[in-house]
């Protein structure tokens, strides 16, 4: 036998990949280990996946050096012996034709040419300084998707040069949701206790295709143990395997539908009073409020019958405290429409008065573990940052954490940014319409972005220096939260292919040595990886070994939780949304844009095999799609009929901004009157040769306005018009 290990503790339970393909979401084929044995040297590395932001932990599995496959790992509590299609498909991304092998330089003409990373550390680091000292550090930003290293670096990168400019995605995915949640619980997430509900509400989210491994089998268990599992969607998503009900919903009212069911708990005295009056603030004043908003009222709203929202709360109050409308995550209010914010609160309002906050069964609030601090001779502390975040001012109810990243584009439109850094983002293609990135970037003097492809982003930068792959390096520790917590690390399986990519941290310090603050990155990724799991006990030597490391600090008990907030309680009415000059008290807020007669709601979603713009070039998912023609908008049987259109046409779709084809799926599976478009799709850089053209993309349909209070991009705030393209 050639093989140099043997199956170590982090394999455990890797081969229970049952309940995700029993639920049909994602059905591949576990890797034989006898099979590569037999093949030559075989090493076994433990990782995480950098196919979306769950960063599920894995195990690589080399043969003489090359990666053969990826499991999930048995102890990850996201992955739980499981990685989606996604996790499979991103791990092939090293290999990958459509890789970026080395730093590039724009072109006067637009096209992009090579430079050595010595000069494009130069060029960028004298442009950073001509921009420092001509309009000081508020004119520079960057903007990153949280990755271990990523959400590190890049925050002591901007910092180090004196600006407070740091955002995420979040504007474009679930800031508004985060945002209101915080609000009313102090918390900006919570989860659903799956093992033990009996009823459990969704508001367009779906586990089926916005898939985390680990939520899927909970629903699973869930949906074994007979629990309730309404879908509330415009269509009937890929959860429905393990759902009871599907309610049809007009996108953007579902706050109409959860205001009624709060109405009918309220009205009918359904609701928990010991919660209410020992946990709460503002109660009367909801009270009041709420009284208004009948499910009659809302039928004309939301097209869901008042009957219908009048059983699901006499459904909850039964099931209560055992149940919950669950958090959801992007596509109904994460960053979709004016009312987004709002929704969320109203979410936690539904909960708050079902007492389902803490309870078995119900909504529970976790916390996470973090890192402690660490020598700071070795890892010099960086002097306050004086200044104050671009768009916190006007967006005053946007996590901190994250910020709106749309106050990168309006001050680059007016001047107020000048050098912009992206690091694994891609924002002109996802964040708000592309044609309103492209223009706002282009008045920038100094755009730079790290990504391991030519992104739509890349294609708007003087700059793109390419990072090696997720196998191909070391990062940070990841620190995980929820009942449990544990710490996992993203180690390289795989030797580097091309020499000339480097690492996020190599990166950073490089570019801050040519900026001038280089003494800050003085260190390795590995010498701070050490540091930071000293503080919480364990060492890189024994993640390296066991992959997971479960530390002791989580002391989770059912029972009501501490709310963070100001007041210290759960708020119906909250002074910071009344300082931002919004109804302090949860109430109704409408959508903005409404189709005229003969136009459509136009709503996204994701897909299983699918993460955002990133993975529609990579061989073997494109060739998914393709085979699946899973590129088509969904549109109602009784919509085709009246338009003539049958399953297959092309249609072409127009808004207010832009208009494209796409072939038609005719499906009985969505509302009437609303357009179901998949969100991965219509790429356009012209370096990413399947995935360029292929498809519409949502975002370019999609008038550029801001959510109030919380600046998101309002992604689904559009009607469009459709008509038959004849052959
Ligand atoms: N059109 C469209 N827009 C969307 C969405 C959508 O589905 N479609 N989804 C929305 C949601 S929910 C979210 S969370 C955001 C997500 O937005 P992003 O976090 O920006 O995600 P992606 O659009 O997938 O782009 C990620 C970029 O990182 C690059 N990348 C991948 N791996 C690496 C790596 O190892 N290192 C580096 N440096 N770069 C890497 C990819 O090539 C890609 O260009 O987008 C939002 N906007
Ligand atoms: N396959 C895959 N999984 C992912 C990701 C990915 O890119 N691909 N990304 C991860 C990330 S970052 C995110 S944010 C999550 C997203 O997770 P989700 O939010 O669950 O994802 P979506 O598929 O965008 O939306 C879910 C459903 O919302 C419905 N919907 C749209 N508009 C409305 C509305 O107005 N009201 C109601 N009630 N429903 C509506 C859609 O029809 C869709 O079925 O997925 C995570 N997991
Ligand atoms: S959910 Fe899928 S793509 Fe995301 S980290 Fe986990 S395995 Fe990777
Ligand atoms: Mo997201």
């Amino acid at each position: 036998m050639s093989s140099n290990t043997t199956r170590r503790g982090f394999l455990k339970g890797a081969a229970a990949t049952a309940a995700v393909a029993t639920a049909g979401i994602c059905a591949l084929a576990p890797w034989r280990h006898s099979e590569a044995e037999a093949a030559g040297n075989v090493v076994q590395t433990p990782s995480l996946c950098n196919g979306c932001s769950s960063k599920c932990g894995l195990v690589a599995t080399t043969v003489d050096g090359k990666l053969k496959t990826v499991e999930g790992m048995g102890d990850h509590p996201y992955s739980k012996g499981t990685l989606c299609g996604r996790g499979h498909g991103t791990a092939q991304w090293a290999y990958s034709d459509g890789r970026l092998t080395q730093p590039m330089k724009r072109t006067a003409d637009g096209g992009f040419e090579p430079i050595s990373w010595d000069a494009a550390f130069e060029e960028i680091g004298q442009t950073v300084k001509g921009i420092l000292a001509e309009s000081g550090p508020e004119a520079l930003a960057i903007i990153q998707d949280p990755r271990p290293s990523g959400k590190y670096y890049s925050k002591r990168f901007i910092n180090a040069l004196g600006s407070a400019n740091i955002y995420t995605h979040a504007a474009a995915c679930n800031l508004s949701k985060e945002s209101g949640i915080q609000q009313a619980t102090g918390a900006q997430n919570f989860s659903v206790d799956f093992g033990n509900t009996k009823m459990v509400v969704f508001i367009g989210r779906s586990y089926g295709d916005g898939i985390r491994p680990s939520s899927v089998k909970s629903l699973a268990q869930a949906a074994d143990n007979g629990a309730r599992i309404v879908l509330v969607d415009p269509r009937l998503n890929n959860t429905n395997v393990m759902a009871t009900d599907w309610v049809p919903i007009k996108p953007g009212f579902d706050i109409a539908l959860l205001l009624a069911i709060a109405n009918v708990l309220v009205t009918e005295d359904l609701y928990d009073h010991d919660f209410v009056e020992e946990s709460c603030v503002g109660f009367p004043e909801f009270a009041q409020q709420v009284a208004q908003y009948t499910p009659e009222w809302a039928e004309k709203l939301c097209d869901v019958p008042a009957d219908r929202i009048t059983e699901l709360a006499h459904a909850l109050a039964e099931a209560a405290p055992a149940c919950a409308i669950e958090s959801s995550w992007r596509a109904a209010f994460g960053c979709a429409y004016q009312n987004s914010f709002e929704t969320a609160r109203v979410v936690c309002a539904v909960n708050a008065l079902l007492g389902s906050w803490g309870q078995k069964g119900g909504a529970l609030i976790t916390s996470s573990p973090k890192t402690g601090e660490v020598d700071e001779v070795k890892f010099p502390k960086l002097p306050k940052v004086q200044a104050k975040r671009l768009g916190d001012t006007e967006y005053p109810l946007a996590l901190s954490g994250t910020g709106t990243n749309l106050a990168v584009l309006n001050g680059c439109n007016d001047g107020t940014v000048q050098g912009v850094f992206f690091y694994n983002s891609n924002a002109v293609q996802g964040y708000a319409q592309p044609a309103k990135w492209r223009e706002a970037l282009a008045k920038a003097k100094l755009v730079v972005t790290i990504d391991v492809q030519m992104s739509e982003t890349a294609l708007a930068s003087h700059y793109v220096l390419p990072e090696c792959t997720v196998l191909e390096r070391m990062e940070l520790p990841e620190f995980i939260g929820g009942k449990k917590h544990y710490v996992a690390m993203r180690f390289p399986a795989i030797e580097r292919i091309y020499p000339d990519t480097k690492s996020c941290d190599e990166i950073f310090a490089g570019l801050a040595q040519a900026c001038g603050v280089g003494q800050y990155f003085d260190f390795t990724v590995e010498e701070l990886a050490d540091a930071q799991l000293a503080t919480v006990g364990t060492s890189v030597a024994e993640l390296r070994e066991k992959g997971i490391v479960e530390l002791p600090t989580a002391k989770f008990e059912y029972g009501t939780p501490a709310f963070k907030t100001p007041t210290e309680k759960f708020q119906f009415t909250s002074q910071a949304v009344a300082d931002a000059g919004l109804n302090p008290v949860i109430g109704y807020v409408p959508r903005l844009v409404e189709p005229a007669e003969g136009e459509f709601y136009l709503v996204g979603g994701k897909q299983s095999i699918h993460s955002h713009t990133m993975t529609l070039n990579l061989e073997a998912l494109n060739a998914i799609s393709r085979e699946h023609d899973m590129q088509r908008l969904w549109m109602a049987a009784s919509d085709a009929a009246a338009l003539g259109v049958a399953d297959g046409d092309t249609v072409e779709v127009s808004s207010s901004e832009h208009a494209g084809q796409v072939s038609v799926k005719v499906t009985e599976r969505v509302k009437p009157g609303v357009l179901f478009l998949p969100t991965h799709y219509g790429g356009s850089s012209q370096y990413q040769s399947r995935a360029n053209g292929y498809g519409l993309n949502m975002m370019d349909f999609i008038p550029l306005h801001l959510e109030p209070g919380v600046g998101s991009t309002m992604s689904q705030e559009v009607a469009v018009k459709v008509r038959k393209v004849e052959a």
